[in-house]
């Protein structure tokens, strides 16, 4: 994986030296990186923004080596260990359904159409552990309106690779592959949802959903699917991995919710990785003040 260089400070540079800048960064990095980078082409440059410069995040060692993704094992460990298998070059990424642009989108011609920033955001999995994550990617939004959805579109669905050849997990029945979840359009379009394909500068390692998986940071970390290939506008609210299998324990919205436990665990506290010390969860995953316009007038109890 290649490092990417820092544009620093994007927010005080005038448009069109950001631009130049931009050009040259990208014509050094190709030089920088020449005989390093694998076959398929690295990202391009990438600006920072204020989104959780005010955390620690966790370290790359941390975030690449205790990871949820069942294709590749239930043990946190063993999605490093086994997502090598996965091949994400060529990679398509099929925008279809209720939109008047359906689009199979070529991974790169998908990474270099939006520009890419980078957002510390924490993650919750709902397992009761966090942690804070740099990630590399763009607002799903921008997508979004390129493929205009028609007024019958209320809810997005996102789909996995279904592959048990790559994905040696999907040959047992733990989900019913492939591994689907979903947005109401409102919080698909909410400008925090975000479409990752790096952290920490670099491209996103197989194990954390490469090579583009979604990232929703106030709902529990299950929602953000990985190695997508398909976005589905739908009328209906789409069936979705965890509810599909154990419907009295995970809901749709899964929002993060202090207040509302799992029927077998409390989500009142959680655990960060690296820290011995609990801390205490927070309402939508501290989020509230952007997100919680979007459940006004809902009971979260009932819509968990
Ligand atoms: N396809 C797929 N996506 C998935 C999962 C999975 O098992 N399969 N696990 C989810 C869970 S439970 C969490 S907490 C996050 C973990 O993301 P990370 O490994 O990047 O921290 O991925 C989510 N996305
Ligand atoms: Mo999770």
């Amino acid at each position: 994986m290649a490092d990417l260089p820092r544009i620093l400070p994007t927010e005080i540079t005038p448009e069109r030296v950001y631009e130049r800048r931009r050009e040259f960064l990208k014509g050094s990095l190709a030089l920088a990186l020449y005989g390093t980078l694998p076959a398929h082409a690295a990202l391009p440059a990438w600006r920072k923004t204020a989104w959780g410069r005010d955390e620690s995040p966790n370290s790359w060692e941390e975030i690449t080596t205790y990871n949820n993704f069942y294709e590749f094992g239930t043990g946190k460990d063993d999605p490093a260990k086994n997502a090598g298998s996965l091949k994400t070059r060529p990679w398509t990424v099929s925008v279809e359904g209720e939109c008047l642009k359906p689009r199979a989108w070529d991974i790169d011609a998908l990474v270099k159409a939006f520009p890419l920033e980078e957002r510390i955001y924490r993650l919750r999995c709902v397992e009761g552990w966090s942690m804070v994550i740099p990630w590399l990617g763009f607002p799903l939004a921008g997508l979004i309106r390129q493929a205009q959805p028609t007024g019958k579109a209320k809810y997005v669905e996102f789909a996995t690779l279904h592959d048990p050849k790559q994905m040696p997990g999907q040959r047992w029945p733990v989900l019913d592959w492939p591994y689907v979840e979903g947005l109401r359009l409102d919080e698909a379009m909410h400008p925090l949802t975000m479409l990752v394909v790096g952290l920490y500068g670099k491209e996103l390692p197989n194990q954390n959903g490469a090579p583009i998986r979604l990232v929703v940071p106030w709902k529990y970390g299950f929602k953000s699917a990985k190695s997508i290939v398909r976005i589905r506008f739908v009328e209906k609210q789409p069936a979705t991995a965890w509810p599909r299998v154990l419907p009295r324990e995970y809901g749709f919205y899964s929002n993060v919710n202090p207040a509302v436990d799992h029927p077998r665990w409390s989500q009142a506290r959680e655990r960060r990785i690296g820290e011995f010390f609990k801390r205490k969860t927070e309402m939508f995953n501290g989020y509230g003040e952007q997100v919680a316009g979007l459940y006004a007038g809902m009971d979260l109890k009932r819509y968990f």
